[in-house]
């Protein structure tokens, strides 16, 4: 049968990628066609994403993907984190950096929004969970600024790169799902939320979905890249974790996933969002994934814990590193790692030395110390969320599912299965990119469902099991100690 190639662009908070998916009836092979680094930049104005350099890179991306496929792909998509955009003046042009969700403008702005939108009243009509970032906390954050004043349309950062590459614009729907002005249920705006607040929902480009057209490259694109047109962009699952969890090599429906990089998005795939209470009291958020679902998660801090402390350390051997703390005793102290107390950049090791202090527990004193107490801490967060999603959503599992860079990592990847007292199956390492092309593969007659997606995977992806071993007694005390209990 026939094969095409896809140009998936997947960019990471530490990096961008552009890989080349190569897809047939029966096959499905991914190559890495470009990497570049993504480096935030701190500016006097604050945390700063340098999109530009991520324009630049997606461009040289997209030139390597042609070389090699003879200067031809056959669509291209992109996805990329989420709650972050691009200003736009009323002739199109970008007004300032898009600025970093870690950056410092949200301190203290949904407080402010929950005294006119009550918490409960906001997680009831848009089912999202609170971390200061959310795109509308954002706004509001920015909305007194001469530069939002001048705004005429915002674009999430896969929008506003598609924008470029097309001249067209649009809001692709997964990733609308994380600003917190949409509602899981109707898969819309929630028009009441933006009224109550002031927010002008015309600020946004209208709603597109997975599969969707989202033009054609434009002629100075193709000049720049080689490609010989017309080349289409598919709109894809444009938030990353949507993408990942599109590739999650599941063969039923009891499963749990945790998509693992910079963060650990810890949770399940459901037909429903859950509104509850208690989901809220829990922090999960129900943002919006492929066909309807629902990604019923928790956001955990991830191995942005471990990379802030090999930044600080001055970049040591990883391998050596990871054998180290192997060789560490297991739960000797743990941090929360949902706690947003470790969201912003800087001082991670003296961070997590004083939160084993405050809480009375023995303080990491080496590298390979820390490190441990980061996995171990990283494993039990994904047990407390795979145990309390099961339970607030009343949706049973048997395996729990790692795909993305943690998947490099097998001493986590063991340790969850420990701590969850589950099989994990891990990989593939580049879910967000293959479901970014399978998406794609699909828009184009390629694949069929979901299911007919996943089964691909299986039959195509290398996996690793691991199954639950040593003392699950072990876990359930080191959470009641972190628990206080
Ligand atoms: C992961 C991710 C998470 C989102 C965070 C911030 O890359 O997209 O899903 O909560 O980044 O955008």
């Amino acid at each position: 049968g026939s094969v095409k190639s896809y140009a998936a662009v997947d960019l990471g908070a530490s990096s961008g990628r552009v890989m080349v998916g190569r897809a047939g009836r029966d096959s499905l092979e991914l190559v890495e066609a470009h990497r570049f680094p993504n480096r935030p930049v701190r500016t006097p104005e604050g945390l700063r994403w340098d999109v530009l350099s991520l324009y630049a890179g997606v461009l040289d991306g997209l030139k390597a993907a042609g070389a090699l496929g003879g200067g031809r792909v056959d669509s291209v998509g992109i996805d990329s984190w989420a709650v972050d955009h691009g200003l736009l003046d009323a002739d199109g042009a970008l007004l300032g950096n898009p600025v970093h969700y870690r950056d410092t403008r949200t301190e203290g702005v949904a407080e402010k929004v929950w005294a006119t939108v009550p918490a409960a009243e906001l997680y009831a009509a848009t089912g999202l969970q609170y971390a200061p970032f959310n795109t509308l906390y954002q706004l509001i954050a920015a909305r007194s600024s001469a530069q939002f004043a001048h705004a005429e349309r915002l674009l999430l950062i896969p929008d506003l790169l598609t924008y470029w590459l097309t001249g067209e614009q649009g809001t692709e729907l997964t990733n609308a799902s994380t600003t917190q002005l949409i509602d899981p249920r109707t898969r819309d705006w929630s028009r009441d939320v933006a009224d109550r607040l002031g927010i002008d929902l015309g600020l946004f480009a209208p709603l597109r979905r997975p599969g969707d057209p989202a033009g054609l490259l434009r002629p100075e694109v193709l000049e720049a890249t080689g490609l010989s047109g017309p080349v289409p962009v598919t709109t894809v699952g444009s938030h990353d974790t949507a993408s990942a969890v599109a590739a999650v090599p599941a063969t039923g429906e009891r499963f749990a996933y945790i998509c693992t990089g910079t963060w650990s998005l810890a949770g399940l795939e459901l037909g429903a969002p859950v509104l509850t209470e208690a989901s809220r009291a829990a922090n999960f958020t129900n943002e919006l994934g492929l066909d309807g679902t629902v990604r019923y998660l928790r956001n955990i801090m991830g191995l942005w814990l471990l990379q802030e402390c090999v930044r600080a350390w001055g970049d040591p051997d990883l391998g050596e590193l990871l054998r180290g703390a192997a060789a560490v005793p297991a739960l000797r102290s743990v941090v929360d790692a949902g706690d947003s107390a470790f969201l912003a950049p800087g001082r991670m090791p003296e961070r997590i030395a004083e939160a084993c202090r405050e809480s009375g527990q023995p303080v990491p004193r080496t590298p390979a110390e820390t490190t441990r107490c980061i996995l171990d801490s990283l494993a039990l967060a994904h047990r407390r969320a795979v145990a309390e999603a099961q339970a607030l959503a009343d949706h049973p599992v048997d395996v729990v599912h790692i795909v993305g860079g943690g998947t490099r990592n097998a001493l986590l990847c063991q340790l969850t299965a420990d701590a969850c007292g589950l099989p994990v199956v891990a990989g593939p390492a580049e879910a967000a990119a293959l479901g970014n092309v399978l998406v794609q593969a699909r828009a184009h007659g390629l694949v069929g469902d979901r299911a007919s997606m996943r089964r691909l995977l299986v039959r195509t992806q290398p996996l690793v099991r691991y199954e639950p071993q040593g003392d699950p007694e072990a876990w359930r005390a080191a959470e009641a100690r972190l628990a206080g209990r």
